[in-house]
């Protein structure tokens, strides 16, 4: 299905008369005059007033896609990680790792001349691996234009190579069926108008105007809809201070303005929850999350948009040095890990200075186009699993129309009463030789004695049918002795009705939970079928055991097993989670204390938080709470809090440490949180029982190079989360 072109059947009213006016403007539009008229009233009626089921006719083609492909080019394919003979490294991002002012920078245009670039070739591996769709770097952080536009000469236009990249582009994905997509930075190192510079780039910030930026990046996104007709637009380096949920919504406002069917990513706003990527509560624009190098946990919320982006090596631009690729196994799996928790998978290609895909980057791609031509649709067109987590692999379904005999995909089976059909990925043969389907309450169409109709292998039907049978609230397959594709073997099972799964009851609070004087725990399940049996002294729940009526309290460590039933079998898998009765942290006495913790601050190189012992402080200073406000002049630091903190109350404390980079937090000399190493935003989470009063605390951290930051927040009797207050900090 390609992305819906027409525009909705809606009052069109306020935006074709903007598209008049901009069309208006556009001839005599000036540098500094933003396309948007200013005078428009703020809120744009149509295309961001739209209902779920026009949200959902907007997304259908992305989230059918399921694979896509990323591509990172510029002018950074020429250095390649090396800058001036030295392996600096940092690939898109060698003008920072190798700290390249920009007036040394901008002259590789001079050198960009891609002339074996095959924009035909590039959509069909694509094509040919999968991917329904392709977002390319329009620019990226350096600055750098890869269509000629009106609005700069940094671009492709002032080079010896000239040609329109995204315009040839755009031709030869429409010719191959490939949806075409740009990902657009807001960080921009090189344009006078941006701002923060970096830290090395002494050209003066007198005269530079961001909001003078802002309009120019907000007419070159306008000149690429209008030229180009992107599908998707990704956004990215929207975390630097100048870029505000104003903007954010403002520049949203302005795409779907221009063209009410484009999709785009929640990094044009700034609501994204560092590299996990989803995007919290606020009201933060984007129409999916963008976790990045990691694929989410099982668990997402139904009904939230997401796509894993990854590298196939270790760096997005070019790097000729960088040959660590991920198998061809890998990425299959990921790939349908991916799809199993109902996230699309953008998968990276970084192309040389020439014009071409690494060699490792072609034949991967042809090997996962191999099994998507065989597997393709266990993954196109399919939603999340119905099942928890799966030891031997992964599952994706698809709703089939009850009752019609769908064009069979294979001859050997024609779908009559299936309402849906299950994927089921088989990445490592269970020692049993049998796929137990826990709790699928479905009767499978293989049990219906329809001749022979048992599950089979989507790669190779003719293979037989593989016998199906039920056992209490399992659905058990038997496997031959052998699979067909040790990678990833896809079983088909379909079943009459929606798949209704009675999963394992769930815990509150899960395993690991500490307690002080007396715990309650909730054992639910979202099934009211059934009723739930438990135990606690760790052994197998059966119709005997204890039966779930309410929260059950304790007052000592205990391992929970719980399980539930139906028609007094087993419905569902057990449940299990230990829970421990600690004795809380005694509070220290101190004679006296002074308001705020003293951060020392210490400069070098560092990979990890240091051990502080043996270092001597660059500055020493008392600071409220925990942040970087304490951090020295310079890019590569470590700062070291030390102090009390005042604990209202006593009970089971919870910490949560988000920084870039690493950190680490001890509460009386206890680890209670590693953060630590090399990363981008991210947080951790950890529990200490401490009694009502004052504990000692210490935070490390550590910045190596780009974003920096550390925040500490804490949740506990009659407090929610939130950061831990200077009024709790002395010294
Ligand atoms: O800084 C960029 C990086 O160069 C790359 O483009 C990735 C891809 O999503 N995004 C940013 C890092 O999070």
């Amino acid at each position: 299905m390609t992305p819906c072109r027409r525009h909705a059947a809606r009052d069109l009213a306020p935006v074709l008369l903007l598209a008049s006016i901009a069309a208006a403007t556009s001839a005599s539009r000036a540098q500094e005059e933003p396309w948007w008229p200013a005078d428009l009233p703020r809120r744009v009626a149509t295309p961001l007033d739209e209902s779920p089921a026009e949200r959902d006719d907007r997304m259908a083609w992305w989230r059918e896609a399921r694979f896509g492909m990323f591509i990172h080019w510029g002018l950074y394919a020429i250095p390649s990680g090396t800058w001036k003979g030295k392996r600096t490294g940092g690939a898109e991002w060698i003008l920072n790792a190798a700290r390249i002012h920009p007036d040394e920078y901008m002259p590789l245009r001079e050198q960009f001349d891609p002339v074996e670039f095959d924009p035909t070739q590039w959509a069909m591996i694509a094509r040919n691996a999968g991917m329904k769709y392709l977002v390319i770097t329009s620019k990226h952080h350096d600055g750098f234009c890869l269509w000629p536009s009106e609005f700069t000469d940094f671009d492709v236009d002032s080079t010896p190579f000239r040609r329109d990249v995204l315009g040839e582009l755009a031709e030869a994905c429409r010719r191959e069926g490939v949806v075409l997509c740009f990902y657009h930075s807001i960080m921009d190192w090189t344009h006078p108008d941006y701002l923060p510079r970096r830290a090395w780039d002494d050209r003066p910030t007198e005269g530079a105007d961001f909001e003078r930026y802002v309009s120019t990046m907000h007419s070159q996104v306008k000149e690429l809809i209008d030229r180009y007709r992107p599908a998707v637009l990704w956004f990215d380096g929207e975390w630097e201070d100048t870029w505000t949920h104003a903007r954010g919504a403002a520049t949203y406002d302005l795409v779907r303005t221009a063209d009410p069917a484009i999709i785009v990513n929640n990094r044009v706003d700034v609501g994204r929850e560092g590299m996990a990527g989803l995007t919290r509560a606020g009201g933060f624009r984007g129409d999916f999350g963008t976790p990045e190098q990691e694929i989410p946990p099982t668990g997402l919320p139904s009904g939230v948009d997401w796509e894993t982006c990854m590298t196939m090596n270790r760096s997005w631009g070019h790097q000729s040095f960088d040959l660590e690729f991920k198998s061809v196994e890998d990425l299959i799996r990921k790939l349908v890990d991916i799809a199993s928790k109902g996230g699309n998978f953008l998968l990276n290609v970084g192309p040389d200075a020439r014009g071409n895909f690494p060699p490792e980057s072609i034949a991967r791609l042809a090997a996962i186009g191999r099994w998507m031509d065989l597997n393709g649709e266990s993954i196109h067109g399919t939603r999340a699993s119905c099942f928890g987590d799966l030891p031997w692999g992964r599952c994706t379904r698809r709703s089939l129309p009850r009752g019609t005999d769908l064009d069979p995909p294979h001859d050997f089976h024609v779908v009559e009463v299936a309402d849906e059909r299950l994927y089921l990925h088989v990445f490592e043969r269970p020692a049993s030789g049998e796929l137990r389907l826990t709790g699928l309450m479905n009767m499978p169409i293989a049990m219906q004695g329809v001749g022979d109709r048992g599950a089979y292998f989507l790669a190779d039907p003719g293979a037989g049918a593989l016998p199906v049978r039920r056992e209490g609230a399992d659905v058990v397959i038997t496997l031959p002795s052998t699979l067909p594709d040790p990678i990833d073997t896809v079983v088909v099972l379909d079943i009459e009705g929606e798949a209704v799964v009675v999963g394992p009851p769930a815990i509150a609070p899960g395993d690991g939970a500490i307690f002080v004087d007396e715990l309650a725990v909730e054992i639910t399940s979202p099934s009211d079928e059934v009723e739930i049996r438990y135990t606690l002294d760790g052994s197998a729940p059966t119709m005997a055991s204890q039966r779930v009526e309410g929260a059950i309290r304790l007052t000592d460590s205990a391992t929970i097993l719980a399980a539930c039933f139906l028609n007094r079998a087993p419905a569902s898998g057990v449940s299990r989670a230990s829970v421990t009765r600690v004795v809380p942290k005694p509070a220290i006495a101190v004679l006296t204390s002074q308001p705020g913790l003293v951060a020392s601050a210490y400069h070098g190189t560092f990979r990890q938080v240091p051990d502080f012992a043996t270092l001597a402080p660059v500055s020493e200073q008392v600071v409220e709470r925990v942040g970087v406000a304490a951090r020295p002049r310079g890019d590569e630091y470590a700062l070291r809090f030390r102090g009390l903190l005042e604990v209202p109350a006593t009970g089971v404390w919870e910490f949560r440490l988000t920084s870039d980079d690493g950190s680490r937090l001890l509460i009386d000399g206890e680890l209670v949180i590693d953060n630590d190493g090399l990363h981008s935003a991210t947080e951790r989470t950890g529990r200490i029982a401490l009694e009502k009063g004052l504990h000692r605390l210490e935070v490390g951290f550590f910045e190596a190079s780009g974003q920096d930051d550390v925040v500490l927040e804490w949740s506990g009797p009659g407090v929610e989360r939130q950061a831990v207050p200077a009024s709790a900090c002395s010294h």
